[in-house]
């Protein structure tokens, strides 16, 4: 009986919905149109004695975490403690295009484990899963890690149930965490899919993992196994564009024809570019919402100069030939830093490997909560 209730309403409501969302060709100029459902607010109070650290995108450059961890004060000969009791949450992409994938997957499943941390799921994971259990044909951003799986298969296989069971949300009281792309209506209907686990609070004495983790809104789409069984397969194809991808990959629109193509860190060329939602409110008008901040991944960039320059700017996109510019832009800027953000600074994207990308050495990313501060460390290279 429940059964049938499912397949009658689930896949046409999804349908309908989500091809509004811009997911099929005709529509895909106008994300925008989807009927927005503003969430309501949490109104849990904020327990200041919970302090959280939200990391971006690592891609496997372990050294570069392991700095920012040690500027952040987690103390690794305390089995990475911080004295003041924080948690990290990493936003995903940890793997592929660095050298050390498995290195930085085995840290951060170990930190979640010793309940140091929690991490949701980025675009390469989600890919990554895709080829490796279900056989889909490689990206060509995955095949480094693709190939290490081949040479390394055990070390590999122990982390799977880890990446599988990665979630996509966490809603705290006054601040959303995803990888790429908090998008409404995406959310409600991936919430019609992905319940969410609902852990009751243990008690008065709940320890800042648990209380995090009680805030997860959206869990994994994938089966403990790594297949994909827990959505329906949408867009025209049957094979992309669920909801849950645009919280992990965001929209994608043609490249600007006088630009004609732009290339990514892979050195693909592709005539489709990334959106950047949150610069363009009269585009998605009630699919984002304004009334607290998220913290995203996904849209590599630059590290801020001086306060003010903190909200995330527009994703670098570097058509051929602007790679000079690009290194002389991340020239200038400090590889390593803190810096206090303002109340305006709500669209925080703390995805700093547009240094790796214009040349220089990895950059990871950190905002702190609820101080409302940014972070960020290159391995050893302090400024300019
Ligand atoms: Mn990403």
């Amino acid at each position: 009986m429940l059964g049938a209730i499912r397949r009658v309403h689930q896949p046409q409501c999804h349908t309908r919905a989500v091809q509004s969302a811009g997911y099929d060709h005709e529509q895909r100029r106008k994300p925008h149109a989807v009927l927005g459902a503003k969430l309501s607010g949490l109104d849990v109070p904020i327990a200041p004695i919970h302090r959280i650290d939200v990391v971006g995108d690592v891609h496997g450059q372990l050294d570069a975490l392991l700095g920012v961890l040690a500027d952040l004060g987690y103390e690794k000969e305390r089995d990475w403690a911080h004295p003041d009791g924080r948690v990290l949450v990493f936003l995903g992409d940890l793997v592929d295009r660095g050298p050390q994938s498995l290195e930085v997957v085995q840290l951060v499943a170990q930190l979640r484990a010793h309940r140091r941390a929690h991490c949701l799921m980025g675009n390469h994971e989600f890919n990554l899963l895709e080829s490796w259990v279900e056989g889909k044909r490689a990206r060509g951003s995955n095949k480094d890690t693709l190939a290490d799986i081949r040479e390394r298969p055990e070390a590999w296989e122990a982390q799977l149930p880890f990446l599988a069971a990665l979630p996509l949300a966490i809603e705290l009281p006054g601040l959303r965490l995803v990888h790429a792309c908090w998008h409404i209506e995406c959310v409600r209907l991936c919430r019609q899919g992905l319940a969410p686990q609902v852990v009751p609070a243990s008690s008065t004495q709940e320890d800042t993992w648990a209380w995090v983790k009680r805030h997860i809104s959206l869990e994994s789409p994938f089966t403990p196994t790594g297949r994909k069984e827990r959505l329906p397969a949408w867009g025209r194809d049957g094979s992309h564009n669920t909801c849950a991808e645009v919280l992990i990959k965001g929209f994608e629109e043609p490249v600007d024809p006088k630009v004609g193509k732009v290339v990514d860190p892979d050195g693909g060329q592709w005539s489709l570019q990334r959106v950047t939602w949150w610069l363009e409110p009269e585009r998605y008008g009630r699919d984002v919402a304004t009334d607290l901040p998220v913290v995203f991944g996904h849209f590599w960039h630059m590290p801020p100069r001086a306060a003010g320059d903190a909200t995330a700017p527009r994703h670098l996109v570097t058509a051929p030939g602007q790679e000079a510019a690009r290194r002389s832009d991340a020239a200038s800027r400090p590889g390593r830093g803190r810096l206090a953000l303002g109340l305006a600074d709500r669209f925080l994207c703390v995805d700093f490997n547009g240094m790796v990308q214009a040349g220089r050495a990895a950059c990871i990313g950190a905002y702190r909560w609820p101080e409302h501060e940014l972070v960020w460390n290159s391995a050893g290279w302090d400024s300019p």
